[in-house]
């Protein structure tokens, strides 16, 4: 669908003037607020500071449209990471964003660099800076959207919004893009609009023109609306008069590098280039003869994502289209507004001081006024202050503002009973029973379970999540039956769909998975509706979601990450399958408390955990590391802090013992195997259960800081290792890269032997793999001889 000429009906000439004076500040402040950082504020370090007047200049137009005229409160929109200070810029008119916080842009304290939730607070709906990510994650907010809705989890009064990705055009060459456009048609996505800033430029350079013409054949295959929105009023005006079709033909003919260039160089460089190709038409001499320079260069450069009134007509044709998902092509320029607008270095580039003046000067600015959200502009404050504050977007979304709440729904203190002792069981079986248990939705697990939605990037039945899907039934906008089902074909798997599933089913994409329980994890603060997302996921596979992962992680989602099966231990199932470096990702990302229990037991409390733990305030989402690997479950009892924790004794050391064997995850056997010889020799060596090397690592890490500012405490790895000699060995033994545990020995000072895979990619059976890989009991025995052995 293009946009072409049609009277701008909607709008009063007041309602475009005042649109126009707030792009007008927009561009200012904007502009402003980068230079301040860059060229005003104090620069200790030498380093540039950065931002991005360009990338803003272009974008101007759409949100202001989209902000002051467009978006109601229960919009929620992701910002190009770019336009940054634009969104600054728009919430301080709002008055929702102070001059302090502006004026401190990428320093400690202020704006961020690119929209973050959890740094620049409630005004963001969804953090940006990964390209590509931003815009994807609203297709699967959508989806969380009507989750909640039809589940009856969100206050019925509350209208549902419509999810807005203001994209750079770069960000579509990102390949999440085109798996969250797969899934969303899977999943009949809708109320989503994507709007694309096509000012053809990216970081390193102009893009080329051939891939563009790809998109509308892309996003129409996948059911969505692609509304191009080329040109602005002046534009087709002008193509309307005898001679415009030729004007318009060149201009749509035009190379986007050619263009682009032309836009820098100005009004002298069109009308060259228009004359040396078009001079002998008549017709559009009589349109291009009579303008001045200026005037050439602002046909020239009237694209429709310059202009209002051509966007706010195609916004208005979508929302009457109805829900179906949108793709605006806004064809922009890149600096518009500013010197450096077209010049295909201008990504990073910055207004010089003398520039800038110029600048300010244009805007009529007296120097010392910069900030004011009214200098320098053509309508009355008190006129333009009313405006603003009419606009639907500038009405509370709720009492509390843009971030909503949901209560907290009480974890129960048992996590539901499966039959383990006596038997040999996986973490991952234990997981995948006790899930099923909870699915039952009896008693106490009631309320928790009517809240959990599980999903999987077709894994669902491999990773056992088939227990509680047969409970609990996929979810689908449409009621879709099981056709096996109903043919009467015996399965193990119910998989009717229907409005009241809670398992999403996913393609295999892993940062769709992560992409959606992002989403889905912020549905307390997005919808007002407490969820429980559980993602399960093959180990290794982790690392393919890793920069969603993250970008979850960095929004402070809420969700549950199983992962499974991991390590070597899924042995003849395979070297590309094998899983290493996860442990230690595992520890490093923040906001994600990471755990590998070996015993289901131990998995028991995890979960409880988990469902408390993705709920607290200083809480995060949480990751279970699981095996396939069958281990006899014993009858024990369990200090579940110390589990949670991160480390418990299955034996504790005699005071001043001189060894303790510490196991992570499946490897638990062999290393009771070779403790039990170890004994005969060393009375007094220890058992170490490790749950989770990132809490005991980040506890430790906490107690230093503390005491550091003067606080006595001692943390849980502290406690546990005190009973040892200050001399003593430990031989720390996972299915994962060593170092995750190596690092125990700088505690207390005691030495370490640090058992693990550095190498992989063999497929055998267990006992092959453990010996191949050091891990089995000889190994460790003789990592423990090695370790008692006086040190020279
Ligand atoms: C995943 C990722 N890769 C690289 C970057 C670095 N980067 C930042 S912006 C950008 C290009 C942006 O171009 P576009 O999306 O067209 O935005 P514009 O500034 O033109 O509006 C790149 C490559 C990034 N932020 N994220
Ligand atoms: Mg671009």
């Amino acid at each position: 669908m293009n946009v072409s000429v049609s009277p701008a009906k909607l709008q009063s000439p007041s309602h475009l003037a005042a649109l126009r004076q707030i792009e007008r500040k927009l561009l200012w402040l904007s502009a402003w607020t980068i230079h301040h950082a860059n060229r005003i504020r104090p620069n200790r370090d030498g380093l540039k500071v950065g931002g991005h007047q360009a990338s803003c200049a272009s974008v101007i137009s759409i949100m202001t449209a989209l902000y002051f005229d467009r978006l109601r409160p229960q919009d929620r929109v992701a910002v190009k990471p770019h336009a940054s200070p634009v969104f600054h810029a728009i919430n301080h008119l709002f008055g929702r964003q102070s001059i302090d916080k502006m004026a401190g842009l990428r320093a400690l304290g202020g704006a961020q660099a690119y929209p973050s939730r959890v740094k620049d607070g409630p005004e963001i709906d969804f953090s940006t800076g990964s390209v590509g990510l931003g815009v994807a994650i609203t297709s699967f907010a959508s989806l969380i959207q009507d989750y909640v809705r039809l589940h009856a989890l969100a206050d019925a009064t509350h209208p549902s919004g419509r999810h807005i990705a203001i994209a750079g055009d770069a960000e579509l060459d990102e390949g999440n893009i085109y798996e969250a456009l797969l899934e969303g048609w899977k999943h009949d996505v809708r109320n989503v609009w994507w709007i694309v800033d096509y000012n053809r430029q990216s970081l390193d350079s102009v893009v080329q023109d051939r891939l563009f013409g790809r998109f509308e054949g892309l996003f129409g295959d996948m059911g969505w609306n692609v509304v191009r929105i080329k040109h602005g009023r002046t534009q087709q005006a002008a193509f309307a008069r005898p001679g415009g079709a030729a004007l318009r033909a060149w201009i749509d003919d035009c190379p986007n590098s050619h263009y682009a260039a032309l836009t820098f160089q100005g009004g002298e460089a069109w009308r060259t280039a228009l004359l040396t190709d078009l001079g002998r038409d008549a017709k559009l001499r009589k349109i291009i003869d009579p303008l001045t320079d200026d005037e050439l260069g602002h046909l020239m450069t009237n694209l429709g994502g310059h202009d209002i009134e051509t966007l706010l007509d195609a916004f208005a044709a979508a929302e009457a289209d109805g829900d179906k998902p949108t793709c605006f092509i806004a064809y922009t320029i890149k600096g518009m507004g500013l010197p450096f607008a077209g010049h295909k270095d201008n990504h990073s580039g910055l207004m010089t001081a003398e520039q800038m003046d110029q600048f300010r000067d244009a805007m009529r600015i007296r120097p010392g006024h910069e900030w004011d959200a009214f200098e320098g502009l053509d309508l009355a404050p008190t006129e333009l202050r009313r405006f603003i504050d009419t606009r639907p977007f500038a009405q509370p979304l709720s009492p509390q503002g843009r971030a909503l709440v949901a209560p907290v729904v009480p974890v129960p203190a048992e996590t539901p009973a499966t039959k383990r002792a006596g038997r040999t069981m996986s973490t991952q079986t234990g997981f995948g029973e006790i899930l099923g248990e909870i699915g039952r939705a009896e008693g106490a697990w009631r309320d928790i379970s009517a809240r959990v939605v599980t999903s999987s990037p077709d894994v669902t039945v491999s990773t056992n999540l088939g227990p509680w899907v047969n409970r609990r039934g996929l979810f689908d906008r449409h009621i879709r039956n099981d056709v096996f089902r109903d043919s009467k074909v015996a399965s193990l798997q119910r998989w009717g769909m229907s409005p009241g599933g809670q398992h999403i089913e996913l393609g295999i994409a892993e940062q769709n998975l992560f992409l959606l329980l992002g989403a889905a994890g912020l549905a307390h603060s997005l919808y007002g509706a407490r969820l429980f997302p559980i993602g399960t996921v093959y180990d290794p596979f982790v690392n393919r979601g890793l920069d969603a992962l993250i970008y979850a992680c960095y929004q402070d989602s809420r969700f549950l990450l199983v992962s499974t099966p991991s390590g070597i231990t899924l042995a003849p199932e395979g070297g590309q399958h094998q899983s290493v470096n996860t442990p230690l990702i595992g520890m490093a990302q923040d906001r994600l408390a990471s755990f590998e229990p070996a015993y289901v037991d131990e998995l028991a409390i995890l979960l409880r955990h988990a469902f408390a733990h993705m709920q607290a305030p200083d809480g995060s989402a949480v990751w279970l590391r699981l095996s396939t690997r069958g281990l006899a479950q014993k009858p024990r009892t369990l200090d579940p802090d110390a589990v949670i924790a991160g480390a418990h004794w299955v034996v504790p050391p005699g005071q001043g013992a001189p060894i303790a064997l510490a196991y992570q995850g499946p490897v638990a056997p062999d290393v009771e195997a070779a403790f039990d010889i170890l004994r005969e020799d060393v009375p007094t060596a220890g058992l170490l259960a490790i749950t989770s090397p990132d809490r005991l690592h980040a506890g430790w890490l906490a107690a230093q800081r503390a005491r550091r500012a003067g606080t006595r405490t001692t943390s849980h790895i502290e406690h546990i290792l005190a009973p040892l000699s200050p001399g003593a060995a430990l031989v720390t033994v996972l299915d994962g890269h060593p170092s995750a545990l190596a690092w125990l020995g700088a505690v207390a000072g005691q030495r370490v032997i640090p058992l693990g895979v550095d190498r992989f990619g063999q497929s055998a059976d267990i006992p092959d793999l453990y010996r191949e890989y050091q891990l089995d009991t000889d190994a460790i025995l003789d990592a423990c001889a090695q370790a008692l052995l006086p040190r020279s």
